[in-house]
């Protein structure tokens, strides 16, 4: 694990390490110790996190043009800085008996009344879940494509009814620092915090994924529930969510709070406004062939026909 310090330490992952080195990770079921018991134990986690829904590609969101990311690199190239600052790490750290079912979800803040579920239990009630293939940018300028497993984050505003004072959503990960060790570090703001606009929020391409590939996330992914918004770099895309409140003032992220310099609160991918520390023209696509090189940053990750309306009249360049 190399952990850089500040001011340095959230430095592109592509600067300090190999391609050869994550691409080359083939035996990783091996060191996860995978036998027939981890097989037993998987299966019924499948039933349970997907609620016995089948997951079937949305066509709308296929992605014809782009190649979907090896399951492998998706499960073994991660942020989750509550476990591991390294990339490799996070899925060790997650998997050291960390338990993410049963989980419960709690709705509150400017809702008609305040209710709680269990993730299960929310996916029976939404109705089942959707595959859909996102692309996925984080702002350390790498990418990947994913088939995400789950539905649109404006069925569960449905749910919750929310009232017209209610102007943002604010998104709080779960608190344990006996086992998500660097929720010791004082460095950050724990519990890990996001927020989008109630509008953003609304918007059909907010996903909260409840899977990958067909299987329920892996703890490193943000299990057993983690918000998606594609058009956004990855930070926005809070994992393990155990509250949603719905709020009249703009919540404060961890980000934000950490960096307010780097990281904005609306953080849309923009390949035209760099970090102060390195460029966001270009990304490293994950998984990709080494002579393939960088490809351009797509302006709102390439959802900008779809989104660029929720940002009229705002300037990109101050609300980054
Ligand atoms: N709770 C929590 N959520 C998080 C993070 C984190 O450190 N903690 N990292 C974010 C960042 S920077 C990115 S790029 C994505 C990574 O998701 P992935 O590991 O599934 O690709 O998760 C986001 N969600
Ligand atoms: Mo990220």
């Amino acid at each position: 694990m190399h952990l850089i310090v500040p001011p340095s330490w959230r430095l592109p992952d592509s600067a300090v390490t190999p391609e050869r080195i994550y691409l080359g990770r083939r035996h990783f079921l091996k060191t996860l110790g995978f036998g027939l018991a981890g097989v037993a134990l998987l299966r019924e986690n499948i039933f349970a996190a997907t609620a016995g829904f089948p997951s079937k590609l949305n066509p709308d969101y296929r992605l014809a043009d782009l190649t979907l990311t090896k399951e492998n690199a998706i499960l073994g190239y991660n942020n989750f800085y509550e476990f591991s600052y390294s990339k490799e790490g996070v899925r060790v750290e997650a998997n050291k008996g960390w338990k993410t079912e049963p989980w419960k979800l709690e709705i509150g803040g400017l809702i008609a009344k305040p209710l709680t579920f269990d993730v299960n239990e929310l996916v029976k009630k939404i109705g089942g879940i959707e595959q859909r293939n996102y692309r996925h940018r984080c702002v350390e300028a790498w990418s990947m494509v994913v088939p995400w497993d789950g539905f649109p984050l404006r069925k569960l505003i449905a749910l919750a009814e929310p009232k017209s004072e209610a102007r943002f959503v604010k998104f709080t990960s779960f608190y344990d620092p006996n086992v998500a060790t660097n929720q010791s570090d004082s460095r950050f703001t724990w519990p890990y915090v996001e927020g989008l606009t109630i509008d953003e929020a609304q918007h059909e391409l907010a996903f909260l994924a409840t899977g990958i590939y067909g299987k329920p996330l892996a703890n490193q992914n943000g299990a057993p529930i983690r918000l998606v918004v594609p058009w956004k770099y990855g930070f926005k895309g809070i994992k393990s969510i155990t509250r949603i409140e719905f709020t009249s003032e703009q919540p404060q992220t961890l980000w934000n709070l950490a960096t307010p310099s780097e990281y904005g609160f609306y953080a849309n991918v923009n390949p035209n406004v760099d970090h102060p520390r390195w460029s966001q023209a270009r990304e490293r696509v994950i998984g990709g062939s080494i002579f393939e090189g960088k490809k351009p940053t797509l302006m709102f990750n390439g959802y900008e026909k779809e989104v660029a309306a929720l940002y009229k009249g705002l300037d990109l360049k101050k609300n980054f």
